[in-house]
């Protein structure tokens, strides 16, 4: 399948449970601007069936090659970037959670969601391939992991695209940006600061948090932090080539956008 198919499926979902999306394209386009995404991403877990390698499966096919990888020791996370040929192409962070570090029951949780998905078959994007979910689940696993809770409701499905800054005409800096969205009215994600990263460091990055969804389980419906907007400002390196990859640091931060408050 073609990129430009996978990300605008991904698109679709994404602004359905994100209706902050929509509205931060609305007021850009206020302005005049129109908006280059320059990441999306994706969570999973390392799960023989659904690790980073499966999932990066169909992005490959169309073309993307891997680029980076990340660690990170505290949240237990593993993750890697993927970039395409074609410049337009949004780069691809997908993460995993590293099962080995959370309990038996963790583990169990994780058998049995992805028990329906066959060894070796390719994961589609958006989806979510188990159905029924467990609110006590749901809270048992927040007390090990955000983001184990966060992918057991919403699956594989973009957790943020990001707008690229630098293609902005008419904000010419991060500070900027976030000024703009907070007098909409937009809540930024202040862990670590507003600002993740640094000149020095060719890459800034800034978030909201994440909007809420009212999620159906077993128990009853309740309202779940679902997907958040990024935007990122890169810089160019002494050679003058403006940085591709992610900063560890930072995207440690990024990540605390879907934390529930
Ligand atoms: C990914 C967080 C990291 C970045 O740009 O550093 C990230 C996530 O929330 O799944 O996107
Ligand atoms: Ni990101």
């Amino acid at each position: 399948m073609d990129y430009k198919n996978i990300i605008a499926k991904c698109w679709s979902d994404y602004v359905s449970k994100t209706p902050s999306a929509e509205a931060i394209h609305q007021l850009l386009a206020e302005r005049g601007e129109s908006i280059v995404n320059d990441h999306i991403a994706f969570r999973t877990f390392n799960h023989p069936k659904t690790g980073i390698e499966v999932l990066a499966k169909p992005f490959l096919e169309a073309g993307y090659e891997e680029s980076g990888e990340y660690h990170f020791e505290v949240k237990k996370l593993k993750a890697k970037h993927y970039q395409h040929p074609d410049d337009h192409a949004p780069k691809i962070f997908i993460s995993e959670l590293l099962l080995e570090s959370f309990s038996v029951e963790l583990n169990q949780t994780v058998e049995q969601i992805v028990a329906p998905i066959v060894t070796g078959s390719l994961i589609e994007f958006p989806s979510i391939p188990w159905t029924d979910k467990s609110h006590e689940t749901y809270k048992k696993l927040l007390a090990e992991s955000e983001y184990a809770a966060w992918t057991y409701v919403f699956g594989f499905c973009a957790n943020h695209f990001t707008i690229n800054v630098n293609e902005l005409k008419t904000i010419a800096s991060l500070e900027d940006m976030n000024e703009l969205l907070k007098s909409a009215g937009f809540e930024l994600n202040t862990s670590g600061g507003e600002i993740k990263g640094s000149p020095s460091e060719l890459l800034e990055q800034s978030s909201t948090l994440a909007d809420k969804q009212v999620i159906t389980f077993a128990e009853g419906d309740f309202k779940i932090p679902s997907c958040y907007y990024e935007f990122a400002k890169r810089y160019a390196d002494v050679d003058g080539n403006l940085f591709q990859g992610f900063i560890a640091k930072s995207a440690d931060k990024i990540f605390e956008s879907t934390n529930t408050r």
